[in-house]
């Protein structure tokens, strides 16, 4: 993409109604404007990161055999009213009337939607186990929507639903989930843990949140800091190592606000092990047996004919949510540092003047032959070269290329690693190998 095509505004200004650094730098790289309290534009540039994450989550979906669909962001009340949430869920629930006076609602999640689905599928204990997820806007009207996208009214969540016929079963899909979401983390570049927590309005047994540590997060977590060793990778056919994993977790405390206990904290955990602090909470998985089935009528034949319950748990990431938390670990007084996983381009082309021959001849040259190879965004705007940089790191892109005519007569070209802020100066036959290096392609 060439900068001069780009929808691209960003300011110098920090906006007066934005406290967390993520907020600040998602408006001030034009990423985002807000419709109304909670509720944003998402524009090109902060588009493309929300995609960006949006794929890479959907990739190691499909790779693992889960099936995507998409449920319709409007719900019929009727299935609410049979669950019983349709007045517990309380005044966060939009609800609203057609012309025919049917009653509707703006989805704050899916788990009675999902379940009228697949009750008219599964028959048979042959059907199972099977898993469904799908991207969608939730609209959840909370009292207090803040710091930007982080708590937002109108929200993008990926939720997850699995469906089996007995808690063993239901478990395993569980422990699956859960070990598929911490390596979905690890390849957005975030540092999680996960936090055994509350079951909330979704209701269940069984719940872990995901949270990335930070200061300005919602969540306060408490832990043993050793629960950062613990290794999630495995094939997620493996029954016995996703189980031991799921259990070998539960030998470090981490408990969420509502879980916590201090005594037991101080008990069990070494002084020299224990974390207070804060977090982001970017994905809450929950099992909850037949809670819906029960209530919805989802029921299959066993192996001697039996009618049974079906099992479910539902897991969810916070999408757009992510887009904030990524920020927020990844910053300086700068700008954003995108990490490389989930960078919107991979490198930034920045002609320092686009009225002199030579660096445009080079950037011209080396835009058109690699673009189809590489993300570029190519900075061919006639601006002050000040300018230019104090955009490129405001908007993070990990490699910016500075091509100017001083250096070029030398066969060299100026690059700076945004993560390190530390420049070089190479060979102009180099700059592929470079790239390829950095990214590892
Ligand atoms: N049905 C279940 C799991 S599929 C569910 O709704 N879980 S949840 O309520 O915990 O939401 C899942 C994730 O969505 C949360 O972990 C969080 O990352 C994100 N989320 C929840 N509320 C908001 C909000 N108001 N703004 C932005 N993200 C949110």
């Amino acid at each position: 993409m060439k900068l001069s095509n780009f929808y691209l505004f960003t300011s110098k200004e920090n906006p007066s109604d934005a406290h967390i650094e993520s907020h600040k730098l998602m408006i001030r790289a034009g990423m985002i404007r807000q419709a109304s309290a909670g509720i944003y534009n998402w524009l090109p540039f902060g588009l493309l990161a929300l995609k960006k994450i949006e794929n890479i989550i959907r990739k190691s979906h499909y790779e693992n055999n889960i099936n995507e669909l998409l449920m319709p962001t409007i719900q019929s009340a009727d299935i609410w009213k049979k669950s019983g949430r349709y007045e517990d869920y309380g005044q966060e629930m939009l609800k609203f009337l057609d012309r025919n006076n049917s009653e509707l609602l703006y989805g704050p999640t899916n788990e009675e939607q999902i379940t009228d689905i697949i009750l008219k599928d599964f028959k048979s204990y042959k059907n199972f186990p099977k898993i469904l997820y799908h991207f969608q806007w939730k609209f959840r009207d909370e009292l207090r929507p803040r710091f930007g996208v982080m708590r937002g009214r109108e929200f993008l969540m990926k939720d997850a639903y699995s469906f089996d016929v007995n808690y063993e079963n239901a478990y395993l899909s569980y422990a699956k989930m859960f070990v598929l979401y911490m390596n979905i983390f690890k390849s957005l570049g975030l540092k999680v843990l996960p936090f055994n927590a509350e079951t909330g309005p979704i209701g269940g047994t069984l719940s872990h949140e995901f949270v990335v540590e930070s200061k300005t997060g919602e969540s306060e977590i408490f832990f043993d800091k050793r629960a950062y060793d613990i290794i999630y990778e495995t094939e997620l056919s493996d029954e016995k190592k996703l189980k031991a994993i799921l259990e070998n977790y539960g030998n470090f405390y981490c408990c969420t606000l509502e879980k916590h206990k201090k005594e037991k904290f101080e008990k069990l955990v070494e002084k020299k092990h224990q974390i207070k602090t804060r977090g982001i909470e970017v994905g809450h998985i929950f099992y909850f047996g037949t809670k819906y089935s029960e209530k919805l009528n989802a029921k299959f034949l066993d192996k001697k004919g039996n009618t049974k319950l079906i099992h479910s748990g539902s897991y969810g990431i916070g999408v757009s949510r992510l887009v904030g938390a990524i920020i927020e670990a990844n910053h300086d007084s700068k700008g954003i540092k995108w990490p490389k996983e989930v960078a919107p381009y991979q490198v930034l082309l920045i002609n320092v003047n686009v009225n002199n021959r030579i660096s445009t001849e080079f950037c011209e040259n080396f835009y058109y032959k690699n673009n189809k190879f590489i993300n570029i965004l190519y900075d061919d705007k006639d601006d002050r070269i000040g300018h230019k940089l104090y955009n490129a790191d405001l908007i993070g892109i990990p490699i910016q290329v500075i091509v100017g005519e001083r250096n070029l007569l030398n066969d060299n070209i100026e690059i700076k690693v945004r993560d390190t802020n530390k420049t070089y100066l190479i060979n102009k036959g180099q700059l592929n190998s470079f790239i390829k290096e950095f990214y590892e392609f």
